[in-house]
């Protein structure tokens, strides 16, 4: 665990990132043009950017900016800025781009501040975090030892627990990268853990996937090739919920394996995969 600076108080963090990321999810609805397209792709034909991801981004960063100028700010699109507060804004504009393209609601606004240094793996956390679904109405809260919030529309947050439950009875959340040979490699281990699981769901977005762990509509969820703009906020969503979320071998979360589940549960799967990348090997898959 890294501390806190002095004088911080991640509830009001929280505040801030709820605050500006409801701003960033009002934008990206009311302001999406009529014929919105891709404006760029990144790692592959099928990472696309899409005109209003720089625009959230822009947003997050200026609003940020005035409200927290000593803080660092780091984004998955173009902009950033470094800071001497020992607190890092990390943000995804839009996790679940391809869904927001194609106006499948499943797409949200996250917004986390850490501390450490999130370009490198294990050297950060989360201490304060919100995710918002713009077309659901849902806003997820968490801050460190504050506890999980989730609130729908006018109604009061209400606290996220997880609850276990045997691995042949979970809902297991997943998704797959923008690579076509990662892409085959994630297919081979699902296959693995298919027979073993209730069933599988792949949303889009893992900001609100590891937000769905700590509500109970997902019992479970793994995924490789985060960034840590996608886990940032929903990391801690889960964690403050009682979740375990790491890697396979319970270090921090990053990009090689993000594991998010119910202490029991997560060993469970954790075991899974294991058995499953050692099956089908681990080269492919990087
Ligand atoms: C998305 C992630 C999701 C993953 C998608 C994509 P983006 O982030 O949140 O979990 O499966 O391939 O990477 O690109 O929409 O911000």
């Amino acid at each position: 665990m890294r501390t806190l600076p002095p004088g911080i108080d991640p509830a009001d963090l929280a505040r801030t990132a709820l605050t500006v990321a409801i701003e960033a999810s009002e934008l990206i609805m009311d302001e999406r043009p009529e014929s919105l397209g891709v404006a760029e792709t990144k790692s592959s034909a099928t990472d696309v950017v899409t005109v209003m991801d720089q625009r959230s981004q822009d947003h997050l960063l200026a609003r940020l900016g005035r409200l927290r100028p000593q803080d660092g700010f780091a984004g998955e699109e173009r902009g950033g800025r470094t800071g001497e507060s020992g607190i890092t804004w990390v943000v995804d504009p839009i996790d679940g781009t391809v869904n927001y393209l194609y106006e499948i609601p499943a797409y949200a606004v996250s917004v986390a501040a850490v501390v450490g240094d999130p370009t490198t793996d294990g050297g950060w956390q989360p201490v304060a975090g919100a995710v918002v679904n713009p077309v659901t109405g849902e806003r997820y809260t968490a801050w460190l030892d504050g506890g999980s919030w989730r609130a729908v529309g006018d109604e009061e947050p209400r606290r996220l627990r997880v609850a276990e439950t045997s691995l042949g009875q979970a809902l297991c959340g997943t998704g797959f990268g923008y690579d076509a040979d990662r892409r085959a490699w994630q297919a081979a281990v699902l296959t693995h853990v298919l027979p073993q699981v209730r069933d599988i769901r792949r949303l889009g977005s893992a900001a609100l996937d590891l937000c769905r762990v700590a509500d109970g509509s997902l019992d479970v969820y793994y995924e490789r090739g985060l960034n840590p703009w996608d886990m940032a906020a929903g990391w801690l969503v889960a964690t403050e919920a009682g979740a375990v979320v790491s890697d396979l071998r319970g270090r921090a979360p990053r990009a090689d394996l993000t594991l998010a589940g119910a202490p029991g549960l997560h060993s469970r799967l954790a075991a899974v995969l294991q058995v499953a990348i050692e099956q089908v090997g681990d080269q492919k898959g990087q």
